[in-house]
């Protein structure tokens, strides 16, 4: 049973749901808020959306030859099925909405499902628990892998029809994933590069808070950050800025995925992009590690990240070979997968390709259920937080005072008793204003 202190904590953060009327998002949350003691915090009126421009038509050179077609299994394992739902969600996403990026979630999915559905510790009813592990999708025109993964996950912001409202009005799925706008997205991305620093920010937020806060017989402070880049952000000044930092303060808990697919919104990223990043990341003080077969190499991933959190004083940049656009036999691994629907007729490729004969926005129901422990698994997280919470709020009084101030963003009392003392207007006497008349003409 947790404390009331900890749920009060839970209950701040979940005031900070986003809906001008005061209203949250959690029909199912069984906390009621005490409104008078989270009166400071500001509510986000949701902004009235910009129109997004369609993107020119191109005419489209596509590289057929370098695809591979993928095999019929005879009975694809539970995995396949989650990772293709993954894919065929921002397939069947983008198609409706005709626009968007369906290539990286294509790619991305293997990885993004590794991370949400094994690694990540979070509550899907609760996106604000304090001690979630964060997840910054740097690259934010693929966000619809995001939205597959928080839908899958059980977060209530993104449910199917959600999905089937994908870049339009008012959606809680807009074309880049907005904080404001979808609980469970943590930043708001979408400028190249800005995510990534965003995230080199939360890591440091987390390093800094346990450095102040935990004790040797309580780490009240422990979570993860981890983040998706793609050659955009490596290529942007901003993220080698903040990796730099991140490596010379010894980001452990940050761990980073390049999707390197060699594609990017021109084409091949020889065109333009042929630096070393993992010689460059080396030099900013990161560990680095190469996962050949981002694909289908799921056990590589899983070593990967295993060996990026036995390395504590350095960041890690896990570079993932991808194939762009995976599994669409005359789209993948070019760029006219990267920013546009694949069109009927190639989606209808990609569903034999991938052995997929569902309907579109279908979850298959065994995928559903092994997803569905999630929730269960989220609350008991959480719960076994709140109870560690309960046990430093006894034996740290004030430092747990401090860090509840902290994480509600409220001001210690007497605050404004800190404020500087304003200094006295001093009023130039006429002749001293003469003198400077005369010393500017002179
Ligand atoms: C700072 C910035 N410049 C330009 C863009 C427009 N833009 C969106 S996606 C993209 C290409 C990204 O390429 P990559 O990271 O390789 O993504 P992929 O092709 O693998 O999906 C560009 C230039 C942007 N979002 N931000």
């Amino acid at each position: 049973m947790a404390s009331t202190s900890s749920l009060t904590l839970s209950q701040a953060l979940l005031a900070r749901t986003i809906f001008s009327d005061g209203s949250t998002q959690f029909s199912d949350c069984s906390v009621s808020l005490p409104t008078t003691t989270f009166s400071g915090l500001k509510l986000t009126t949701p902004r009235s959306r910009r129109v997004l421009p369609t993107r020119f038509n191109r005419s489209l050179r596509v590289r057929s030859a370098a695809v591979e077609t993928i095999g019929t299994p005879a009975e694809t394992s539970l995995l396949e099925k989650s990772v293709n739902t993954i894919r065929f969600l921002a397939i069947d996403a983008v198609e409706k909405a005709n626009s968007g990026h369906p290539g990286l979630p294509m790619g991305c999915a293997p990885m993004g499902h590794i991370l949400y559905d094994e690694i990540m510790r979070y509550n899907p009813k609760n996106p604000y628990w304090f001690n979630r592990d964060r997840f910054v999708l740097s690259a934010g025109h693929g966000c619809m892998l995001q939205y597959a993964l928080l839908h899958l996950a059980g977060y209530d912001s993104v449910q199917e029809d959600d999905l089937k409202n994908f870049r339009q009005w008012q959606s809680r799925t807009p074309g880049h994933p907005e904080n404001f706008e979808t609980p469970g997205v943590e930043v708001t991305t979408g400028p190249l590069g800005q995510g990534i620093a965003n995230a080199v920010g939360l890591a440091l937020a987390e390093k800094h808070l346990a450095a102040r806060f935990n004790k040797p017989d309580n780490e009240i402070v422990d979570h993860y950050t981890y983040a998706i880049l793609g050659d955009g952000c490596q290529m942007e000044g901003v993220a080698n800025e903040a990796c730099s930092l991140a490596g010379h303060w010894g980001l452990g808990k940050l761990i980073a995925f390049y999707d390197d697919n060699h594609i990017s919104i021109d084409g091949d990223t020889e065109i333009a992009f042929t630096e070393n990043v993992e010689e460059r990341f080396k030099g900013l003080g990161w560990h680095v590690i190469w996962v050949k077969n981002g694909n289908t190499g799921y056990d590589e991933i899983r070593a990967a990240i295993k060996e990026a959190k036995a390395v504590k004083d350095k960041p890690t940049l896990i570079k993932v070979t991808t194939t762009i656009g995976y599994g669409s036999p005359n789209k993948a691994n070019s760029y006219s997968v990267h920013g546009s629907a694949l069109g009927a007729k190639e989606v209808d490729a990609t569903r034999k390709n991938l052995v997929w004969p569902h309907e579109p926005f279908h979850v298959p129901e065994d995928v559903k259920g092994h997803w569905s422990r999630l929730v269960q698994q989220g609350a008991a997280l959480e719960a076994e937080w709140n109870a560690k919470f309960a046990e430093y709020e006894k034996k740290y009084k004030d430092e747990a005072a401090e860090l509840k101030l902290i994480i509600t963003a409220e001001l210690p009392a007497g605050w404004e008793k800190a404020l500087p003392v304003s200094t006295p207007l001093i009023v130039p006497s006429p002749e001293s204003r003469l003198n400077l008349v005369e010393h500017l003409n002179s």
